[in-house]
């Protein structure tokens, strides 16, 4: 029970979970402390993260570990990106963050790329234009006047927040800043002319903070009421992909990884910023990583489609598990593909009519029954997957020899397939608790147990066996 341990709080926009982590001899083992659902909530307008409850789920967490006896030696945190609450002049939180697929920021690119210049601005910052981000939700809020931006003293980033309520210290963390579109890709630092060129209120934007450095420690009141006593928070690649890219079990550059979970994260580990042209055009990101490494990645609809599909069936009492569906799936045969970055799945009201009609309007097979609309998700991500490979190539001196894919969506046997299928390279699986073990592992670093990076990951090769996949056709 006296075991030495980290804490990882992990934040996805599908669910959340406490994972408690124990380095001994170079090697990891995990043990699931809490786990617990996160969800959008609608509430008149817009639609919110639950960050009170979110919060509450984590310090159950933490309570739960501490009565476990554990000797706790640090917090990391890491969530989704892009999303942020803003706080008063009294340390307060003003409002509930707003989810990044809240309508505000439709057609807000168009108004930002009529001050800004679309190629400096990708020259600047490095990162693809989506609507979701920071940026777009800012400049929205800018134009609606929102009251909440005029009392605003600064801004937080999701994991920024929750270390903010846990250690009182407000900073922005920089794998989590990188996301927002606000970065300086070169400086790593804000980028004072857009933030200037865009009018957005500069005090907000706070002191940069890189992973493997102490935050604080917990605020007294909370270290009292989980029972762990005085524990370091400490900053990891806060943002959820960048922790689970830094648990790549590979060593060998280019290490090419696939992010899988509610988004698919495809990319390559750079040391410094790829600000092409041809990377702009190819709707490449980049985006901060542990260690000084950079995420050179495109952001693409992932898993999203088919756990909308699955809570749908599920509420329509069809109970639903991906050990039935994915094998009768990988029975199933329709030549249907649809491009899963369409705005048409980004959050319609129902996703089966969202993909029926867009069948329907594009003269596609329409697929006819469960196993049949699964088939079709996932070879339309196997194939979107492909084309990113291809212009990921272009863009690089020499094309990525293998595809390591971590994270939940590891688990999905066929995609992991179709997807070595489409790819014509070797295809390795897992670990699906990456995101939690690049979490732990850079507290370690910071706790001066691990050197770097690299001896990261090799923790990580000793502590996982991924499974391969060897293209089939
Ligand atoms: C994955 C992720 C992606 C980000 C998306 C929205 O969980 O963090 O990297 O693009 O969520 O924030």
């Amino acid at each position: 029970t006296n075991k030495n341990i980290y804490l990882a709080a992990d934040f996805g926009g599908g669910s959340g979970r406490v994972i408690a982590g124990f380095l001994l001899h170079g090697k990891l083992e995990l043990e699931e402390i809490h786990r617990f659902p996160n969800r959008q909530v609608k509430l008149g307008n817009h639609v919110y993260w639950d960050f009170p409850a979110l919060f509450e789920d984590m310090k159950t967490g933490l309570k739960l570990a501490a009565q476990k006896g554990y000797n706790v030696k640090g917090i990391g945190i890491d969530t989704w990106g892009v999303d942020f609450g803003l706080i008063d002049k009294h340390g307060n939180l003003i409002g509930n963050p707003v989810c990044y697929r809240d309508a505000r920021t439709d057609g807000m690119p168009a108004e930002v790329f009529k001050v800004l210049d679309e190629k400096k601005h990708y020259a600047d910052t490095g990162i693809q234009v989506m609507a979701i981000n920071t940026l777009f939700q800012l400049y929205s809020m800018k134009l609606n006047q929102d009251s909440q931006l005029e009392l605003a003293r600064q801004l937080l980033f999701m994991p920024d927040l929750f270390s903010y309520f846990l250690t009182g210290v407000a900073n922005n963390e920089y794998c989590i800043a990188s996301t927002s579109e606000l970065l300086d890709a070169r400086q790593r630092n804000w980028s004072q002319e857009t933030i200037r060129t865009l009018g957005l209120p500069e005090h907000l934007f706070g002191e940069i903070i890189q992973p493997g450095t102490i935050r604080g420690t917990l605020k007294e009141d909370i270290a009292r009421e989980t029972g762990l006593g005085t524990v370091d928070v400490i900053a990891v690649g806060s943002h959820d992909t960048a922790s689970a890219v830094a648990a790549v079990p590979a060593t060998e550059y280019p290490i090419a990884f696939l992010s899988s979970g509610t988004w698919s994260l495809l990319g390559v580990e750079v040391d410094q910023p790829i600000l092409t042209e041809e990377a702009r055009q190819a709707q490449f990101t980049n985006e901060g990583g542990v260690g000084g490494r950079i995420r050179f990645l495109q952001n693409i609809t992932g898993l999203w489609i088919l756990q909308r599909l699955m809570s749908e069936w599920k509420a329509r009492g069809e109970e639903q598990s991906y050990d039935i569906i994915i094998p009768q799936a990988t029975e199933a045969k329709i030549d249907t593909i649809i491009p899963v970055d369409d705005t048409a799945f980004m959050n319609p009201e129902n996703m089966e009519n969202a993909l029926v009609n867009y069948c329907r309007e594009h003269e596609l097979q329409i697929p006819q029954n469960k196993a049949e609309i699964v088939r079709c998700v996932l070879q339309s991500l196997a194939f979107k997957y492909q084309q990113a490979v291809e212009q990921l190539n272009r863009c690089l001196p020499s094309p990525i020899r293998q595809l390591n894919i971590i994270g939940g969506g590891s688990q999905n046997k066929l995609l992991n397939q179709l997807t070595a299928n489409e790819l014509g390279i070797p295809v390795y699986a897992g670990p699906v608790e990456a995101t939690a073990i690049g979490n732990i592992l850079t507290q370690a670093m910071a706790k001066g147990e691990i050197a770097d990076l690299h001896e990261l990951r090799e923790i990580v090769i000793h502590s996982v066996t991924p499974q391969v996949y060897y293209p089939k056709k």
